[in-house]
């Protein structure tokens, strides 16, 4: 196939509606995605940026702060993790942290620019117990004018309820990987699992973050996967982390095989082509980006960062190099609640 016709059927596997826009499909399947990723270079980025520039204000990148709210010791085998019990990694565990805390930690985020917080605990799921300092501090960051984010693990339906009268405003829970490659990753629990506790934030009302980790060895192919299992979900998520693995010694994915720049920037651009309505964040792993990776990522359709210097337990980018990066690039942050296939 020359690459005209690569282009062109690209470009037909995208549905119009009646405004002239993208509308998200969710009806992709492995052979349409790998040609995507398959384009050459030049023609998938202006593809991406294309559908991009539909729905979104191409200057315009999300800004969001991390916390850990309880960190390691978690009985969960995730192999690039540096809070998982099982491997060695020095990291000291803690005990659920003080609503309090959370909240003057939320107050410094909304000062340094972050529109959503985002709190994430060391659990295979949370405990009864912990549920009312939780509903406490999703009111608590709400109450801030901020969007609410957590990740605690798998929940219950009970707990999803919880969760949404609290007023949460997103869940993350990451499918990570391809279906294949995940029983690689972690055997304590199962993709259906992560499947099922989508579907049950989804049913809450409750709008979905999920993504994945690249650069663990995995396969082109798991990513082709991976992006198939999130964009022919329904609704997709409305925020789509694409993490590059951040390497943890003593991990069994500590001396990974690190992505090549030129494929992440591709896994980026494929994942906005597939999720046009969707915020892509450009996740974990920009302290080991060059800025001209990050601006590469930026054109290919990411519209979102972590900002502040900790991510849950590793560096992120000091502020003001951000800040500097922005203004060099003529970035602006981007409101709140301005996604727009947010509930
Ligand atoms: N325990 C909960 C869970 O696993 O859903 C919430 C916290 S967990 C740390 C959140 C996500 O962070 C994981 O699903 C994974 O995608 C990502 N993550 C964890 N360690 C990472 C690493 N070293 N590099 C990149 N992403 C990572
Ligand atoms: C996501 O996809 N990435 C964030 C958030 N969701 C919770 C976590 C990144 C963690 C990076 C490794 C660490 O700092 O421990
Ligand atoms: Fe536990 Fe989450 Fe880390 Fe897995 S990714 S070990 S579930 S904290």
């Amino acid at each position: 196939m020359n690459i005209q016709t690569l282009v062109t059927e690209a470009t037909k596997l995208v549905n119009e509606d009646d405004a002239g826009k993208d509308q998200p499909r969710h009806d992709w399947d492995r052979e349409q995605i790998q040609a995507l990723f398959d384009l050459p270079f030049n023609d998938l980025l202006f593809q991406a940026q294309t559908v991009h520039r539909q729905w979104f204000n191409p200057n315009q990148v999300q800004k969001s702060t991390l916390l850990s709210i309880k960190t390691g010791g978690c009985p969960e085998d995730c192999g690039y993790c540096n809070q998982s019990s099982k491997f060695e990694t020095g990291l000291p565990a803690s005990k659920l942290m003080e609503v309090r805390k959370v909240i003057e930690g939320a107050k410094r985020a909304k000062a340094a620019g972050a529109s959503r917080y985002c709190m994430g605990a060391a659990w295979r799921n949370p405990k009864a117990r912990d549920m009312d300092k939780v509903v406490a501090m999703v009111e608590g960051v709400k109450d801030l004018g901020m969007e609410t984010c957590m990740t605690l693990g798998m929940l219950s339906e009970e707990q999803t309820l919880k969760l949404k009268a609290a007023g949460l405003d997103y869940y993350n829970h990451n499918v990570d990987t391809s279906e294949e490659y995940y029983k690689e990753i972690i055997t304590t629990r199962t993709y259906a699992d992560r499947l099922n506790t989508i579907s049950l934030v989804q049913d809450a009302g409750i709008n979905v973050c999920s993504g994945g980790i690249v650069g663990m060895g995995e396969e082109e192919s798991d990513r082709v996967g991976m992006l198939k299992t999130l964009s022919t979900l329904d609704p997709q998520p409305q925020s789509v982390p694409i993490n590059m693995l951040v390497q943890i010694e003593n991990t069994p994915l500590g001396d990974s095989k690190p992505i090549d720049p030129i494929d992440f920037v591709r896994t980026i651009a494929v994942a906005r082509i597939l999720m046009p309505k969707s915020v892509v964040r450009l996740s974990a792993g920009r302290e080991a980006m060059s800025e001209e990776t990050q601006a590469l990522c930026f054109f290919a359709g990411a519209n979102s960062i972590f900002i502040g210097e900790e991510l849950l337990t590793t560096k992120n980018p000091e502020l003001d190099k951000d800040n500097q990066m922005f203004d060099k690039l003529g970035l602006e942050p981007m409101p709140a609640h301005a996604c727009p296939s947010e509930i």
